[in-house]
């Protein structure tokens, strides 16, 4: 097609068109990058050395939604947004630096607002560039960038993040069709306000029973007792149990002996343990959640920055609120008016599904932040709004991960390329990213994913993940520790989760 327009260099980009304003474009030779702020301001989401050269796009939209756009030198004409988990405010630099020797032009937003500002969540724009706005409008820029700078569209578009950069890839999938032909959503919380009534509900009541006050070495002790009493029962003694939902230990067993101090729990201890994994009930004794799965840790001593910022900023607008008048219910119903799009659960995902979108949701059984029950209820959901399980696995698969807390680490196999995971092997079968873009380039459903358990550089053992209602299952004969000696099979007790 001859006249078409010419690609632009790298600093003609800078300028505004509309409410996009680019503040700086600058080429960037691979080697160390060095972000404004220092290490500390990125945490885990702070870059790993950058191996292709690159022109950086640092821009905001609306004045408020920072967003940064890296563009390859070897573009491979594909788009990926990064997600950014927590309450954001930051960059996701690390699956940019990932991904960007991959060849992706990778955009990422801190969702509009700076995490040195602690009290965002006051401002009505910010709650909902945070809830929904500010991923879709980056993605839109980057796609007009990218666009102007190598004179051509993308060819295809993909989203990855984990917890609240999982939810915004589920946000993505439920309200902007056209954005992304495929998404990754690790640890989503689809039902965040729910999640954080529970989180915030048990971190009061433990506040107001100091002697019942769980340490990280309590949670500790029950991980291990369940773990123990249900390791073998896959057929494998790995520390990671593959099904936790058939594993019932009683944690009766828990309680100190006469005389005992060490590794058992006090009597006010064990019953708040109780309580705590028991399904959350509202004042009345309704239950409001399903409980926690076995073994399941909790995050110990107060509430978490980001709870309280959500009650005292976006709901009471009160820095000084008092969480003692805390509601469960009332509150749950509060803050879901006044951030109705927190919430990721809806199925309503036709126009998704219609365009031949394809989503992976990932999650680890372990989760002490965005519980496993969750995912696994909304994938339930969504599977009955779309014909079944079957049929809804043509385009949706959820991938459970044995043995992993919230989007890595646990006793389990926790690199699959996964959001943030290192490295990322750029190949379908142990790269999630990758083998979602086998699936909606090649139409190959990913049928299984090999997950691999690192101890420093020594890889110590190697899973297979499985799409649900499945789990790897050990063929009795070859070596535990690998993966081929697993095959997915369907699972009695994770098919009945889903009626
Ligand atoms: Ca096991």
């Amino acid at each position: 097609m001859a006249g078409g327009p010419a690609p632009e260099t790298c600093s003609a980009l800078a300028g505004r068109v509309g409410q996009v304003e680019v503040v700086r474009a600058q080429p960037f030779v691979a080697g160390a990058f060095k972000p404004e702020g220092g290490g500390k301001t990125w945490g885990s989401y702070a870059p790993l050395p950058v191996s292709a050269g690159l022109c950086r796009v640092q821009g905001r939209i609306e004045g408020s939604i920072g967003f940064e756009l890296w563009l390859p030198q070897d573009w491979n004409g594909r788009l990926l947004g990064a997600g950014v988990g927590g309450d954001a405010g930051v960059f996701n630099y690390r699956d940019m630096s990932l991904r960007i020797g991959q060849g992706f032009a990778v955009v990422t937003t801190d969702s509009g607002h700076k995490a040195s500002d602690p009290h965002w969540m006051r401002g009505a724009k910010a709650r909902a560039d945070y809830e929904h706005r500010a991923v879709h409008l980056a993605t839109q820029a980057a796609k007009a960038l990218v666009r102007r700078y190598y004179a051509k569209p993308v060819d295809h578009a993909y989203f990855m993040g984990c917890s609240g950069g999982g939810r915004q890839a589920l946000k993505e999938m439920q309200l902007y069709p056209a954005d992304y032909d495929g998404v990754v959503a690790g640890a989503p919380g689809p039902y965040m306000p729910l999640q954080s009534v529970r989180m915030l509900w048990f971190a009061l009541e433990q506040q107001r029973q100091p002697a019942a006050m769980l340490s990280d070495a309590d949670w500790a002790l029950y991980e291990r007792r369940t773990f123990e009493a249900c390791d073998k029962r896959d057929g494998v003694k790995d520390g990671v149990v593959e099904n936790p939902l058939t594993c019932h230990a009683p944690t009766a067993n828990l309680l100190c002996k006469a005389g005992q101090l060490q590794d058992c729990l006090t009597a006010p201890k064990l019953a708040m343990l109780d309580r705590i994994i028991a399904p959350l009930r509202d004042e009345r004794g309704r239950a409001m959640d399903k409980g926690l799965l076995a073994g399941v840790r909790t995050r110990p001593g107060p509430p978490s920055p980001l709870l309280n910022a959500m009650w005292a900023d976006a709901l009471h607008d009160d820095p000084d609120w008092d969480a003692r008048q805390f509601a469960r219910s009332a509150d749950l119903a509060a803050i879901n008016a006044k951030m109705p799009q927190l919430r990721a659960d809806s199925t309503a995902i036709t126009p998704f599904l219609k365009r031949g979108g394809k989503a992976i949701l990932y999650q680890g059984w372990q989760d002490p932040s965005t519980n496993a029950g969750p995912t696994i209820d909304y994938y339930a959901a969504l599977a009955r709004a779309h014909g079944g399980v079957t049929r809804l696995g043509h385009s949706v698969r959820l991938f459970m991960v044995p043995g992993m807390y919230h989007c890595r680490g646990g006793p389990g196999a926790d690199s699959f390329g996964g959001s943030g995971h290192v490295p990322a092997s750029g190949e379908a079968q142990s790269d999630i990213l990758w083998s979602l873009i086998d699936w909606v380039e090649k139409t190959r459903a990913p049928a299984q994913i090999i997950a691999t358990r690192r101890e420093g550089e020594a890889v110590a053992f190697t899973r297979k993940l499985c799409p649900y209602p499945a789990r790897a299952a050990y063929d009795g004969r070859g070596n535990s520790r690998w993966a081929a000696s697993y095959r997915c099979v369907t699972d009695r007790a994770m098919a009945r989760r889903l009626r």
